[in-house]
């Protein structure tokens, strides 16, 4: 099947690489976002988003001539939606005592409801939003079907998952394999012949529904993995050893490959995804239940580690928190568990400074953002290092001391070496790092 112009819906942190992607290639995409200021800022040459890459990414496909933005969708041959599927902040389910979170589809409902006038005969959709199992068939194929077209015999459609990694999208994007699951074997190979423009990886077809359990279970997996990991570091801690050493030598063994410890677990898509299967099957998550609940938890852990290290008191204690973002050398925020610990931190009495490099300018309620870490360290009695940016891990303890008076640091990532930070004339408390305090 050829493809001469297509509609990307959502320009978020997937929908704008893709469109971009599918334009450097020599289609016609029509790149639509709700928001205007996101199409403004596209317009006037800049992006709403950071990601290594994709400022000359975007540059290059506005100038290519083949790609344009709009609010809402247009006619085309392929629609592709991929809009965000957060969970509810306020609502949610309770199943045997234990809470958890509800999936927020209302951006997919109103992208498909966008794409029901002009969607024609022959027409591809494709849901590329992460998304509850059945999704494809019980959500989006009534409402397109509203056109008056059937699903599978007037028009294809489709789940294919992102699954690309922050920080890596543009690379990923086309090296990745693709898993594409059609609500039948035309519409996988018509998905198939879609992004075949790009994907240099594996294209693999399914079902739309194996799809969609597909994506929900790789993020499962990793939550699950990072959980036991967290549950590793307060064994360690109430044991006396080393997690970080542990761990490296269990990963000596050749079929066991634990992941690392840190303050939680953040971002859109591993801290929600999960949820997405609590919520269609309370009676068959209990172990990705608690996992999300144990990694929900370990920032009230990072807390607690922080409180003892100084003394159990913290009202008027300053604090200076060494990264906001929800994993290493990227800008975003979502759900970030730093952000968590400095929330924590300032509601017991704490005077929390923070400092995010990746984004300065960032305004969070009730959290004092610096602009330099000069600022953020001036009049601190501890440091705490709360993501692993690389900037932050390469810092030299020596040169700190001249900065700040704090000669305690906590370690929440195992990013310092414990020698060089106490050569410095610093008393470094890593997280997972057992030694006489009792938690
Ligand atoms: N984390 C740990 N310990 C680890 C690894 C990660 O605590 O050993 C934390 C990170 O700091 C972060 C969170 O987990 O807070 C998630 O980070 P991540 O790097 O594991 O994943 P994401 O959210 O950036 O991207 C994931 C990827 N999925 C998998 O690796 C299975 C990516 O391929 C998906 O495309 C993406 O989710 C998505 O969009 O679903």
């Amino acid at each position: 099947m050829q493809f001469r112009k297509i509609c990307v819906i959502g320009l978020g942190y997937i929908g704008l690489p893709t469109a971009s992607t599918f334009a450097t290639h020599g289609i016609q995409v029509v790149g639509v976002d709700t928001n205007p200021n996101v199409i403004s800022t596209i317009q006037n040459g800049g992006i709403h988003i950071s990601e290594p890459g994709l400022r000359i990414l975007v540059h290059d496909a506005i100038n290519s001539g083949n790609l344009t933005l709009s609010e809402t969708p247009e006619t085309a041959d392929a629609y592709i939606i991929s809009v965000p599927t957060p969970f509810f902040e306020d609502d949610q389910g309770i199943y045997n005592g234990k809470s958890y979170r509800l999936a927020d589809m209302r951006a997919v409902k109103s992208a498909t409801e966008s794409i029901v006038p002009h969607l024609k005969r022959g027409n591809l959709v494709v849901l590329e939003s992460t998304s509850p199992p059945r999704t494809t068939i019980d959500l989006v194929r009534p409402i397109l079907e509203k056109s008056a077209l059937k699903a599978g015999s007037d028009f294809y459609l489709a789940y294919s998952p992102e699954r690309v990694m922050p920080g890596q999208i543009i690379r990923e994007l086309t090296e990745n394999a693709r898993v594409i699951g059609g609500i039948d074997k035309p519409s996988a190979e018509a998905g198939r012949d879609l992004y075949a423009y790009f994907v240099k990886g594996e294209i693999i077809l399914t079902d739309a529904t194996m799809a969609e359990m597909i994506k929900l279970m790789e993020n499962t997996s990793r939550d699950i993995n990072i959980a036991i990991a967290n549950e590793f570091s307060r064994l360690a801690q109430r044991f006396g050893v080393d997690i970080w050493e542990a761990i490296k030598i269990a990963n000596h063994h050749p079929r066991v490959k634990i992941l690392n410890p840190g303050p939680g677990v953040g971002g859109h898509c591993i801290s929600v995804d999960p949820w997405f299967f609590v919520e269609a099957a309370p009676d068959l998550t209990e172990i990705i239940s608690t996992a999300r609940h144990v990694n929900d938890s370990q920032p009230h852990f990072v807390f607690e580690l922080i409180k003892t290290t100084l003394g159990n008191d913290l009202k008027g204690k300053h604090i200076a928190a060494l990264g906001l973002a929800f994993k290493p050398d990227v800008d975003d925020l979502r759900e970030s568990p730093a952000i968590e610990v400095v929330k924590l931190l300032t509601q017991a009495g704490a005077i929390v400074r923070s400092y995010e490099p990746y984004k300065t300018d960032a305004v969070i309620p009730g959290i004092s953002i610096f602009p330099s870490i000069e600022e953020a360290i001036a009049d601190a009695d501890l440091l705490v290092l709360l993501v692993g940016h690389r900037e932050f891990i390469e810092l030299n303890p020596i040169k700190l001391c001249e900065l700040t008076p704090a000669r305690l640091a906590v370690d929440a990532v195992g990013g310092w070496e414990i020698y060089s930070w106490t050569k410095a004339g610093f008393r470094l408390i890593r997280l997972g790092v057992g030694d006489n305090l009792s938690l």
